[in-house]
């Protein structure tokens, strides 16, 4: 059977991340993909310009419709940009009881729009991690949700930890964003050659961590990774894998997305969701 996964984030019309990417990679997986906008986004590969926001009921009305119809087999949101739809999406997950919930707790786009303000992130915080499977902030969200600064591989402990008792059962801190190769060594001032760093996600389930390793790829074509990065961890819950199979296949896929970017525009181009099979 055809899995179903919904996706309910904002769209980035340039493509790149956001729903569109969510589609893509939930495609590519072969599942079924339905997507309801929380926000509509005005931006290309060099910055966002502006947002449109949706209401809790419209959001309601474009799920409710869904549910009726479809059997969900995983659910994945990305930016929830206001309190009041937050609270709207905490309320239709457990009303429907859905499984597999993938939280991508969206702060900031890549060239630095806020997308979320800090009231809705505390609700965000209080209505949706405890219902999640997983979620999946990156270090700057994972500073910013743990009010704290995340340097070495101690602080990332410590923000997950941070996290798991805000809610969160399962937090997985990628990070890319990370200028240093080796965390627990902090070797700041050796700068390691950009072909022995590599890209490490930290996947804390309870109290057992999986850390996941792949290639550094030195490039600004990564519009859209933390979208597609989480939509691959829900699409392969839905098919059925363990959390850590799944979060293993997502960033091999998020790599090969990466090492394949059609590398257009102007700023930080969008990855390649469709060739990257693995
Ligand atoms: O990457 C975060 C993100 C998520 N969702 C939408 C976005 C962005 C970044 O630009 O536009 C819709």
């Amino acid at each position: 059977m055809t899995k179903i996964c919904l996706t309910i984030a904002g769209v980035d019309p340039s493509g790149g991340a956001g729903i569109i990417a969510d589609i893509k990679t939930f495609s590519a997986f072969g599942c079924y993909a339905a997507a309801a906008i929380a926000s509509l986004t005005f931006q290309n590969t060099q910055g966002v310009f502006g947002v449109e926001n949706q209401t809790a009921e419209t959001v309601r009305r474009q799920i409710e419709p869904i549910l009726a119809d479809f059997e969900v087999d995983a659910l994945k949101t990305g930016m929830l940009p206001t309190r009041e739809i937050i609270e709207e999406v905490a309320r239709i997950v457990k009303e429907n009881n859905l499984k597999n919930f993938v939280v991508d707790p969206v702060v900031r786009s890549t060239s630095g729009f806020d997308l979320i303000d800090d009231e809705a992130l505390k609700v965000l915080i209080e209505r949706l991690f405890l219902l999640s499977d997983i979620i999946t902030p990156n270090i700057p969200e994972a500073g910013r949700i743990a009010r704290m600064k995340i340097e070495t591989f101690a602080d990332i402990e410590t923000a997950a930890r941070k996290m798991q008792a805000l809610g969160a059962k399962n937090v997985l801190i990628k990070g890319g964003h990370l200028p240093i190769l080796d965390l627990e060594k902090k070797a700041k001032d050796q700068k390691p050659k950009t072909e022995d760093r590599k890209a490490k996600d930290f996947l804390f389930i309870g109290d057992e961590l999986h850390v996941f390793e792949a290639d550094f790829i030195e490039t600004t074509a990564t519009h859209g990774t933390g979208c597609t990065l989480a939509a691959a961890i829900a699409a392969n819950l839905a098919l059925g894998k363990s959390l850590t199979e799944a979060v293993e296949i997502a960033k091999k896929f998020v790599t090969e997305a990466i090492r394949s970017a059609p590398h257009i525009g102007k700023g930080n181009s969008p990855i390649n969701q469709l060739i990257a099979r693995v």
